[in-house]
């Protein structure tokens, strides 16, 4: 290694001067993705999606459908069913609100720089740190000998990823904290190295909503692959009704938020963050009243917040040509900017 040193924050990179419009402040970039592993549920909307909505006028945005990603373990790999997913994640980012001209949303693969840009990364990345994933540990399982050499190195595409858009803040769920943490250690190490090249960027997590837990199973994420304890946001009011019913809870009739009641805190951090009230208002209010209550509220807000989103997602997959059109144009217009960074890389590190 060399002995450039890298300041913590690096100073802004070649891009990031050319883009800044003169006399007025550049807005923050944020980037964030999400697997086109199934359908998205409330722990991906509450987690991350409904933010990047939320917030898509105080940030240069850039979305994409990691598609890269979803094949790190087989079962996604089944090409039709994929390919399906991938259009279907998109339509249902649009379909929440996302607007294509201030928040592009394109699919991974469609930008060849991140698989290059993963690889010259994954060189500067030591074993030493990927071992210590806790994401590697919880999905590989058991049978760690036969997870994808991909499921392995996923945070380094996912480094790649925010890397080559010069990216300030990455708006994520919980879990992707030490992914985070991860691309800032490769950041830093590539620019002490190789040169000023990246831009440092930070995690975005919100204190509530950031790590919703399985209903069947509160000790766990919720996740897409397992559906029974994710409401999906494809769901009927009548599945949505039922889940909530079979949510595990306990004994105690008190509706309070007791960190040591993990069924009874997650679904009220569902209701909080779908109602944004404070943990003593939501308390007073249900005060006196039990878990059939609070379970019936929850059916209540979650179908009102789903529907109309369900409606949107129908009408876009039901208009195949506009949403490829959206797709192309997603990819069109972010690909100027993977290819420049991607450049700048491999200039920093003598490749070519
Ligand atoms: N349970 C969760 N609570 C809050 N946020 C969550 N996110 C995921 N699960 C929760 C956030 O959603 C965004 C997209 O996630 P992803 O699709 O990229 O991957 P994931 O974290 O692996 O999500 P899943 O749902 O668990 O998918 P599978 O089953 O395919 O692995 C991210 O910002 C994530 O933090």
């Amino acid at each position: 290694m060399s002995n450039k040193t890298a300041a913590a924050e690096p100073e802004k990179t070649h891009t990031e001067q050319q883009e800044k419009p003169q006399g007025a402040p550049r807005k923050k970039r944020i980037l964030s993705g999400i697997q086109s592993t199934g359908v998205p549920h409330i722990g991906n909307y509450l987690g991350a999606m409904r933010h990047w909505v939320a917030e898509q006028d105080m940030y240069d945005n850039i979305f994409c459908v990691v598609d890269l990603h979803a094949i790190t373990v087989p079962q996604h790999q089944n090409p039709k069913e994929l390919h399906a997913n991938t259009r279907n994640m998109v339509a249902m980012l649009l379909a929440i609100g996302l607007d294509p001209e201030k928040a592009p949303v394109f699919v991974q693969s469609h930008i060849s720089a991140h698989a290059e840009l993963a690889w010259m990364l994954g060189c500067v990345s030591s074993l030493g740190w990927l071992n210590r994933m806790h994401q590697f540990k919880s999905k590989a399982g058991e049978d760690r000998e036969n997870a994808t050499a991909g499921l392995y190195t996923y945070p380094v595409l996912m480094a790649a990823d925010i890397l080559l858009y010069d990216t300030n803040l990455v708006p994520v769920g919980d879990d992707q904290r030490q992914h985070i943490e991860l691309t800032r250690d490769i950041v830093l190490r590539f620019n002490e190295h190789f040169g000023k090249t990246f831009v440092l960027p930070e995690a975005l997590i919100r204190e509530h909503g950031a790590r919703i837990m399985s209903l069947t199973d509160p000790e766990r994420k919720m996740s897409k692959s397992e559906p029974d304890g994710a409401i999906s946001m494809l769901d009927t009011p009548t599945q949505i009704k039922k889940k909530y019913a079979r949510a595990v809870t306990d004994s105690q009739t008190s509706i309070v938020f007791d960190l040591e009641r993990k069924g009874l805190y997650n679904l009220l951090s569902i209701y909080q963050s779908f109602t944004d009230k404070s943990a003593a208002e939501i308390e007073e209010h249900f005060a006196g009243k039990g878990y059939k209550e609070l379970k019936s509220e929850l059916t209540d807000l979650t179908v009102a917040v789903f529907e109309p989103f369900q409606r949107k997602y129908n009408e876009y997959i039901g208009d195949k040509a506009t949403l490829e059109h959206l797709i192309a144009a997603a990819a069109d217009k972010v690909r100027p900017r993977a290819d420049a960074t991607l450049k700048r890389a491999q200039k920093a590190m003598g490749l070519g």
